[in-house]
């Protein structure tokens, strides 16, 4: 009986295995080899493939007039508040398409809300400060992260196979900021580097 369960047990874990492979960690370096934070690593979704939760009460504060953090990803639908943390006002907005939004001026302790609806980038600024700057990544795919300090974003339970995946920094100079590789996600871990040539504006 135990013996009949234990090879169920494995039969099951084996097909979950063939559905879901693992991981991926993206290193994301510079054309120097120093490691990219912030660089938003993404595999697209496939048509009829599964969506994202959007998620409540993601945060974009401003602080020491600056955004923080420089770079955020929100699954489309999710809600952003933006805080103010300093002692004078901020005066928020996004031209960007889809994502159009401005917050007029606003002091300490008050904050906004904004839902993002549109997959894309919203690139912020402030009317007060010229030197804020941010970026908000709306992606439609679970399947998405953010290098950290150390330049390591991973993905996990990734489909397994030939896969696409996505980086995007927002001073990239590629075409639309993103460098596409594919890759064959295989059980376990699979570890891919990207390069991304970068040019902040001056
Ligand atoms: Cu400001």
């Amino acid at each position: 009986m135990l013996g009949r369960f234990l090879t169920y047990a494995a039969t099951s874990f084996l097909f979950a295995t063939q559905a879901w492979a693992g991981d991926i960690v993206i290193r994301v370096t510079t054309p120097d080899g120093k490691p990219l934070p912030d660089a938003v690593v993404l595999m697209p979704a496939k048509p009829g493939g599964p969506k994202p939760a959007p998620i409540d009460g993601l945060k974009m504060a401003q602080a020491g007039k600056q955004f923080t953090p420089f770079v955020l990803i929100a699954p489309v639908g999710s809600t952003v508040e933006f805080p103010n943390l300093d002692k004078f006002r901020h005066h928020v907005y996004s031209f960007s398409k889809g994502n159009k939004f401005e917050l007029e001026l606003y002091g300490r302790e008050e904050k906004r809300v904004i839902t993002f609806k549109t997959t894309g980038v919203a690139a912020l600024g402030c009317n007060i400060h010229d030197q804020m700057v941010a970026f908000i990544r709306v992606v439609d795919t679970p399947w998405a992260a953010k290098s950290g300090d150390d330049g390591v974003a991973r993905l996990t339970a990734a489909p397994d196979g030939s896969q696409r995946i996505d980086v995007w920094h927002p001073y990239a100079t590629a075409k639309d900021q993103t460098v596409t590789q594919t890759i064959t996600v295989s059980p376990g871990a699979t570890t891919v580097t990207v390069v991304l040539g970068i040019a902040p504006p001056s």
